[in-house]
């Protein structure tokens, strides 16, 4: 994978030195880099399995065993993953002087573990992101308000293995957001209040193919903001980017941000 054209990331590193806030939207392009498989594209996680089949209520109700099971599996891998350098890259600049703020899909908790890390002994909360489709190491119930952060491994074998609600006694699920459900209104609304105030969005390793969350950096541009896209391919958003750097993030994003001018330092 060669790195990014030098012409587009000094471009990029211009448009984020002159911008006073920026929104990060990212995809599980982000995390590739840590050893978490992405949904699409060549070893993608839908490639052997079908996300309706999956990641649906209606799945859930028909076999609640399987997508547990399938969500074991991929919290048992990502909890051999760590931050990479994209990640820890994100979080410097959101720890930084700057007024920048993540919003990530990815459920798999690596911006906030990169910005505890960045954070040391300071405050993360500027560096926690705004999770638009929930967190795999957070269960809820599926009948009460019960939810819990959740991080050990889970049987799955069979229908009795499955956690149950404390409270109530029903069916625990995976605290995340699945197909035809509507994401946190409140974490939704300031998501897109975050991109239409921001002058710059900064897309990285999203297939932009997931609405409403791939409407969020469109948001900043129809206010007249730019953005800049970090990927390796092109996708629906290269369109309306200023820039679109092609390479991996955990490279490129080190070289964007880490940046005298563009952390505003
Ligand atoms: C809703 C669950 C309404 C958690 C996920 C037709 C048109 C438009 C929309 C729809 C439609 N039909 C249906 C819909 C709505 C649907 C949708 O958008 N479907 C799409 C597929 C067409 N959306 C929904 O259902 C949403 N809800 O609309 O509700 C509603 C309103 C009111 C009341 C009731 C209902 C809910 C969407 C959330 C679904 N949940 N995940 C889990 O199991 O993880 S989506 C899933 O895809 C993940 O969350 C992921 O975040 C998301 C997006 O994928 P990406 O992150 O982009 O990852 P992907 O693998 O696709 O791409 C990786 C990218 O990285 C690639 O571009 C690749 O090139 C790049 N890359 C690879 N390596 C690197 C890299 N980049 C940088 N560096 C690298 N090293
Ligand atoms: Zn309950």
């Amino acid at each position: 994978m060669t790195g990014p054209d030098v012409g587009d990331l000094e471009r990029a590193r211009g448009l984020l030195a002159e911008a006073g806030t920026i929104c990060v939207l990212t995809g599980a392009g982000v995390s590739a880099e840590s050893g978490v498989p992405t949904f699409r594209g060549e070893s993608g996680l839908w490639k052997s399995h079908s996300p309706e089949e999956l990641a649906t209520p209606h799945a859930f109700r028909r076999d609640p065993r399987l997508v547990w099971e399938w969500y074991e599996w991929r919290r048992q891998k990502i909890r051999e993953c760590r931050p990479n350098p994209g990640h820890e890259a994100l979080a410097r600049l959101a720890l930084g002087p700057r007024r920048a703020r993540i919003v990530t899909q990815n459920v798999d908790g690596l911006h906030e573990e990169a910005a505890r890390t960045a954070a040391g002994s300071g405050d993360p909360s500027p560096a926690l992101p705004l999770e638009l489709h929930g967190s795999i190491f957070r269960v809820r119930c599926t009948s009460c308000a019960y939810r819990v952060s959740h991080r050990h491994p889970l049987q799955t074998e069979t229908r009795e293995d499955l956690p149950r609600c404390p409270v109530c006694s029903a069916l625990l699920r995976p605290d995340v957001v699945w197909f035809g459900e509507a994401l946190d209104p409140e974490i939704l609304s300031e998501a897109f209040r975050v991109a239409r105030e921001a002058d710059l969005c900064l897309v990285a390793g999203t297939s932009a193919l997931v609405h409403p969350a791939a409407s969020v950096p469109m948001a900043t541009v129809e206010a007249g903001g730019s953005m800049v896209e970090v990927n390796p391919t092109d996708t629906p958003l290269t369109h309306m980017a200023r820039v679109s750097l092609r390479g991996p993030s955990g490279e490129i994003l080190p070289q964007l941000l880490d940046w005298p001018e563009s952390s505003g330092t």
